[in-house]
C-alpha cells in the first residue's frame, strides 16, 4: 500500500511551484534606470534596516544622511550583522537572499559581496530573481506626482509586460492645496476650492493617467484618523472624483490604512509609524458604494480582526497583504489564519512591498513558508473532518491566494 505523503510536503511543494503575482511592490520596470534598485548596498540601506541600524549605532542623523550609500551600508552591516546577531526579519531576509545566490555571508566581507554583485548583469539578475522567487508579475507603485518617474511615462518606453502599474494618488488626496497647484501646472483647470469644474478636471487627470500607465487599480495610503464621510478635501475628492472614476473605468480602489507619516522625520523614509484606524470609514465606503470595488490592507495588528469582519459583510471588499510592520512571520501566521477561518480563500494573503529586486527572494520564500504552515493546518483539519483533500484542489486554492483571486476580484 502506498504511503500517503505528509500534508506539509504536498502543500509546500505546490506553494513553491505556483507562480505568484505580486500585487503591491515599490519595484520598477528596468526601463526606469536609477529607480530600479538591486544589489547588496541597496539591500542594506532598505529603510527597514535603517531604522534598526539607528537603534544600535550612535551616528548622528545628519552625518548618516550625508554619507554615501556605501558608507551607510557599511554602518548597517557592522551594527546589525557583525556586532549583533541578525535575528530581525529584515536582517534574516538578507541572509536568505545571499544563500539563494550561493553566497556565504560568514565567509565574505562586504567588499567580496559587493564584487560578486558588481559582476552580475542587471538583465540576467532580473530573470534569475524572478525564477528563484517564482514571481510571474510585479505590480509597481506609480505616482504621477513623482518627479523622477513622471517624465518617463510622459516620454514613453518599451515596457516589460511582467511589470504592471498601479496609480498611486497620496499627494492628490492628502495635500490638495499643493497638488491642485501641480494639476494646474499640468494643464488641468482646477481651483483650490471645491467646484464641479474642478471635480471634472480631477477626473480627467485620473482618466489620463489610468490610460497612460494602464493602471490595474488606484491606491492610497491613509492615516489612522482618516474619516469618511467627512468635511475634508480627502473625503470630498474620494466621493466626487475617485469613486466615480473607479465606476466609470471599472477600476478598484486600494486603501492602505493606518500609517502615521513622519513620526520621526529625522529617519526620512524609515520614520513612518502606525496607529489604529477607525474602520467605520471603510464600512461607510463599502456600504455607500456597492458598485465600487475596494481592496484593503491595515497596518495595525489591532485592526486586523475588524477588517476581516467587514470583508464578510461586503463582497465589494477584498483584504490583501500583511503590510510592513505586520510582515513578520508570527503576525503573518496569525493574520492569515484569521482570514482563512473567517473568509475561506477569498482574500490575498500577501504582497511583497519589495523596494529592491533581490528582496523578492526572501519576501516570497518567507511568506510561502508561513502560508504553508497555515494551509497545512487547515487541510489537515479538513481531512480529520472526513474531507479528502486532493492536490488539484490545493493547487486551485494556492493559485487564487497567490494573486489569482485578486485579479478575479478586480475583473468582476
Ligand atoms: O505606502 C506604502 O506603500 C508603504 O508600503 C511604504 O510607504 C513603506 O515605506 C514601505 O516600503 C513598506 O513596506
Ligand atoms: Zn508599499
Amino acid at each position: 500500500m502506498a504511503i500517503a505523503r505528509p500534508m506539509s510536503e504536498r502543500v509546500d511543494e505546490i506553494l513553491r511551484l505556483t507562480p505568484v503575482h505580486d500585487i503591491h511592490t515599490h519595484l520598477y520596470d528596468p526601463a526606469f534606470g536609477s529607480l530600479f534598485l538591486s544589489g547588496i548596498d541597496d539591500l542594506l540601506v532598505y529603510h527597514y534596516l535603517v531604522s534598526e541600524g539607528f537603534r544600535q549605532f550612535d551616528v548622528p542623523y545628519d552625518r548618516f544622511w550625508a554619507a554615501s550609500k556605501t558608507e551607510q551600508a557599511e554602518w548597517i552591516w557592522r551594527a546589525l550583522f557583525i556586532e549583533h546577531s541578525p535575528v530581525s526579519e529584515a536582517c534574516r531576509g538578507i541572509l536568505t537572499v545571499l544563500r539563494a545566490y550561493g553566497l556565504d555571508p560568514r565567509q565574505s566581507d562586504l567588499g567580496r559581496l559587493r564584487s560578486w554583485f558588481a559582476a552580475q548583469k542587471p538583465a540576467e539578475m532580473l530573470e534569475r530573481v524572478l525564477k528563484i522567487a517564482n514571481v510571474a508579475s510585479i505590480c509597481m507603485t506609480n505616482s504621477p506626482f513623482d518627479d523622477e518617474e513622471r517624465p518617463l511615462w510622459e516620454r514613453g518606453f518599451d515596457r516589460d509586460p511582467r511589470f504592471k502599474a498601479a496609480l498611486r494618488i497620496d499627494p492628490l488626496l492628502m495635500d490638495w492645496p499643493r497638488s491642485s497647484a501641480r494639476l494646474r501646472e499640468w494643464g488641468y483647470d482646477v481651483s483650490a476650492g471645491r467646484s464641479e469644474r474642478t471635480v471634472s478636471e480631477v477626473r480627467r487627470f485620473l482618466a489620463d493617467w489610468t490610460r497612460r500607465i494602464d493602471a490595474g487599480y488606484c491606491m492610497v495610503s491613509l492615516p489612522p484618523d482618516f474619516a469618511y464621510p467627512a468635511d475634508t478635501d480627502t473625503a470630498w475628492l474620494i466621493r466626487e472624483a475617485v469613486l466615480p472614476h473607479g465606476r466609470e473605468h471599472g477600476q478598484g480602489f486600494a486603501l492602505m490604512l493606518g500609517v502615521k507619516r513622519g513620526v520621526n522625520p529625522a529617519l526620512k523614509l524609515a520614520g513612518d509609524g502606525v496607529g489604529r484606524s477607525n474602520l467605520d470609514a471603510l464600512q461607510n465606503l463599502c456600504a455607500e458604494n456597492p458598485d465600487n470595488r475596494f481592496l484593503v490592507t491595515v497596518l495595525s495588528r489591532e485592526s486586523q480582526h475588524e477588517a476581516v469582519i467587514l470583508a464578510r459583510k461586503f463582497r465589494n471588499l477584498h483584504p490583501f497583504g500583511c503590510w510592513w510592520f505586520t510582515n513578520t512571520p508570527q503576525l503573518i501566521e496569525e493574520i492569515t489564519t484569521l482570514r482563512l477561518e473567517l473568509l475561506g480563500t477569498s482574500f490575498t494573503p500577501q504582497h511583497s512591498d519589495a523596494r529592491v529586486l533581490d528582496q523578492l527572494i526572501y519576501k516570497w520564500s518567507h511568506s510561502r513558508q508561513v502560508l504553508g504552515r497555515c494551509l497545512t493546518r487547515k487541510y489537515t483539519d479538513l481531512q480529520a473532518a472526513g474531507w479528502l483533500v486532493r492536490d488539484d484542489e490545493i493547487r486551485r486554492d494556492v493559485t487564487e491566494l497567490l494573486g489569482g483571486g485578486f485579479e478575479r476580484f478586480l475583473r468582476r
